[in-house]
């Protein structure tokens, strides 16, 4: 290995029982066995644990724990050393001064994965899944996150790079032998039906990602409405607290009140905001802005009406503002009766205070967002945004290949959409891409990852 020696602390830093030091590079053994009083570390066998002190010169820094992995087969294909020391503050970074001092480099954020990638430990999908297992919030995250750090992502990627190098070697033996076979016949007979099958498939794994995505990412809700129709009795209701002020006065919310209500794996980000209306009260003002900020970032609205009442005209005005936004219209104040009198889209009836109707917002909700067959089959979804959009360019380019076709193109103009779809797909494995996305993407890690 070309590269380094580096030193990162792995976990985090505070009054915890242990933290972990981890070292990785050709001369992780030698530096640590320098510091380290105990066995002999150059001899000892791959994969096994040692007990000792880390010293620097006759100071005993800390009591540890020392694991030794030989390369090739660690976690970034390079020696690498754990040392899980004592916790707090002092004692690791203690370590990793001692270590530099001795030879190490500080690494960068996410450059043991880096390396575990450019050693071809793991491919770059399964470099972003760590990040996603770190960070999973529900189990149905960790089950999405846990098949792309398992290589499906990769499999499902390098099977579909398959079938298009087989179209690719057909053209190729097409161009070769040209009189094997007349142009018109191979874009019409071969190419069309092969491109179209690979297209229709990839349009599969764009819907399928959308609830892909959805379960990674959350669903940013803003629940919006004119004043006290009832917006934080429905976000306490619905995250079971009493997170937000009720009272009967107009304007009690100010600020943005957020919170997360898990729907059965699917978080939805609530932001509870100001009512809308028009005010002199500059606190009030603000709290308005920053509500009509939030609906500009929404994936959904929750609209609050008050349906014991008639509408008003500020009711009106939030329902136009609305009317492009995917939105769910949610009838408050159920208990007291019905007196909506204009006739509306699909209202979900609540009564925010005895919380009632929260089931059926639920199930609205997982309507418009999720296919929930895809969750009980446990189904490959593309989650990251980053492979959706590949995914997405490898169908335009085979489209642009179809174009091509149907004009009836030579056919090694057409390979180049096709060979574009190849590569493209490639960036998802970084199998093919760029230093600079590399960079990009790993900078993005934590520490010591
Ligand atoms: N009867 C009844 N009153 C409600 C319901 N939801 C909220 N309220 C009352 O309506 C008033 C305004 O509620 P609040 O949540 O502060 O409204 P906001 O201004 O839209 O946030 C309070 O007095 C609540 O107790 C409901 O479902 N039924
Ligand atoms: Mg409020």
């Amino acid at each position: 290995m070309l590269y380094d020696t580096i030193v990162g602390i792995a976990t985090l830093q505070g009054m915890s029982a242990i933290n972990v030091v981890r070292i990785s590079g050709i001369d992780a053994i030698a530096i640590v066995n320098k510091i380290f009083k105990g066995k002999d570390l150059s001899t000892v066998s791959s994969h096994t644990v040692h007990y000792g002190h880390i010293i620097d010169g006759n100071t005993i820094i800390d009591e540890v724990l020392v694991s030794v992995f030989f390369e090739p087969k660690t976690f970034t294909g390079e020696n690498v050393v754990e040392i899980s020391t004592h916790g707090g503050y002092l004692i690791p970074n203690k370590i990793v001064e001692l270590l530099v001092k001795n030879g190490c480099r500080i690494a960068e954020n996410g450059e043991f994965s880096k390396r575990a990638f450019l050693n071809g430990r793991i491919d770059l999908s399964q470099a972003e899944s760590i990040m996603d297992v770190i960070s999973a919030q529900t189990e149905t995250q960790l089950r999405l996150a846990n098949r792309g750090l398992h290589g499906d992502v990769k499999a499902l990627v390098g099977e579909l790079q398959t079938t298009i190098l087989d179209i690719i070697a057909k053209i190729e033996v097409n161009i070769d032998y040209p009189e094997y076979d007349d142009a018109t016949v191979m874009t019409d007979n071969i190419l069309r039906p092969d491109i179209k099958k690979i297209v229709s498939r990839l349009s599969v794994i764009l819907h399928n990602s959308e609830t892909g995505k959805v379960i990674r990412e959350g669903i940013k809700t803003v629940i919006l409405g004119k004043p006290n129709v009832g917006k934080s009795s429905l976000l306490n209701s619905l995250l079971k607290e009493d997170k937000a002020i009720v009272t009967e006065i107009s304007g009690t919310t100010r600020d943005l009140v957020e919170g997360d209500w898990n729907l059965g794996g699917v978080i939805l980000n609530l932001v509870d905001t100001a009512g809308i209306r028009n005010t002199d009260d500059a606190v009030e003002k603000i709290g308005i802005i920053k509500a009509k900020k939030a609906l500009s970032e929404a994936d959904l609205v929750l609209l609050v009406l008050d349906q014991s009442r008639s509408l008003t005209t500020e009711d009106i005005d939030l329902l136009t503002l609305t009317k492009n936004k995917p939105r769910i219209i949610v009838g408050n104040k159920i208990d007291l009766g019905k007196h909506i009198d204009i006739k509306l889209e699909k209202t979900i009836d609540v009564s925010a205070k005895n919380s009632t109707g929260l089931d059926q917002l639920e199930a609205e909700v997982k309507r418009l967002f999720i296919d929930e067959s895809l969750l009980k089959e446990n189904q490959l979804m593309l989650a990251n945004a980053r492979h959706i959009g590949k995914i997405g360019e490898a169908k335009t380019a085979l489209e642009d290949a179809l174009k091509a076709c149907e004009n009836h193109f030579p056919v090694d103009i057409i390979e180049i959409d096709i060979r574009k779809a190849w590569e493209v797909l490639g960036e998802i494995t970084g199998e093919t891409g760029n230093e600079v996305l590399i960079h990009a993407l790993f900078s993005r890690f934590c520490l010591g990852k």
